[in-house]
């Protein structure tokens, strides 16, 4: 019997999956904005063992982003409004992309922009990058006036953008959505038509939190983006949506905490699944995830974790 070598422990089970030309070791990555740029976790767990790591979003100019408060916990998940504070591309790619480089992982770099053509310009400077594996398209940030969310919030805007993008480059595009619209499948149809890779979702969803005592909101900005368990029967329906009616692979987002969790992802039809808020929990989850995978696999005699995928019985 074929024993895949896969970091943590030998394994009888194949994790990988395929996307277009893109190979991960196994569908657990961290989801971006929950994770920085890796160094902080890389002191808590050996980031080998990811499937991918997505990079907080980078935009052309460095961003302070929005005034705190900027976060805070509500029932079962939390609300950011963090305003894509991250450090402009260029110290980015001198500073930031070396040291993701030393792990034997993929690297996904999140793409953000208050126009388009800032979209195109932080672009073509990864263009010229080292060690980039795929772009992950941020056309769902919930919490700035310019750009985000509004790119992806109607077919139309969300076709241009993604082409307009597919032209200037090479890299395989991974395009995440929002789930603030009328209707996610006609979205995802439109960036699939516009030659994605693949498709991830789900961004967070508007919300707010007040604090009656006071009368104020908790976030400066008044509303911000839900994320946590909270969503996860949200993203978990968008998932199975969206899945039943484009081609190219989804990547669930939404609420993963554990085993279960991904495995109810990947049932509903996503390839590959993203972890999130539950970083700031225990920033283990997705290494307890991708061991949990194997068990689950091996227990099951499923020789490979795709086989999996879209399996939902109804
Ligand atoms: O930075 C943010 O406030 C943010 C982004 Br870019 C995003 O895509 N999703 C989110 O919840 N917050």
């Amino acid at each position: 019997m074929v024993r895949y070598s896969m970091p943590g422990r030998w394994s009888l089970t194949d994790l990988s999956v395929r996307v277009g030309k893109t190979t991960f070791k196994n569908p657990v990555l961290v989801a971006s904005g929950t994770f920085g740029y890796g160094e902080e976790y890389s002191e808590l767990f050996d980031l080998n063992q990811l499937g991918g790591i997505v990079t907080k979003s980078i935009t052309l100019n460095p961003r302070e982003g929005n005034p705190p408060p900027r976060t805070c916990e509500t029932p079962s998940g939390m609300l950011n409004s963090i305003g894509l504070a991250n450090v402009g591309v260029d110290r980015f790619i001198q500073e930031k992309i070396p040291f993701l480089n030393k792990f034997n992982t993929n690297i996904i770099i999140n793409v953000a922009g208050s126009t388009p053509e800032e979209y195109l310009r932080v672009v073509e400077k990864l263009n010229h990058a080292q060690g980039i594996d795929m772009l992950e398209i941020n056309i769902s940030c919930p919490n700035v006036k310019e750009g985000g969310m509004a790119f992806g919030s109607d077919p139309e805007s969300a076709h241009r953008c993604t082409s307009s993008i597919r032209k200037v480059t090479n890299y395989p595009l991974m395009v995440k959505l929002t789930p603030n619209v009328k209707d996610i499948v006609e979205i995802a149809q439109a960036v699939e038509d516009s030659g994605a890779d693949c498709i991830s979702l789900i961004n967070t969803l508007v919300g707010m939190a007040i604090d009656f005592r006071i009368k104020k909101p908790l976030l400066k900005t008044v509303t911000g983006g839900l994320s946590g368990p909270a969503i996860k029967p949200v993203a978990l329906a968008m998932v199975w949506k969206v899945s039943q009616k484009v081609k190219i692979p989804v990547v669930g987002i939404g609420g993963i905490t554990n085993t279960q969790d991904a495995l109810e992802f990947l049932l509903a039809g996503a390839s590959l699944i993203q972890v999130g808020t539950s970083n700031f929990v225990d920033p283990q989850t997705s290494v307890r995830i991708i061991e949990g995978l194997k068990d689950y696999c091996e227990k099951n005699e499923i020789k490979r974790v795709m086989e999996i995928v879209g399996k939902l019985e109804n």
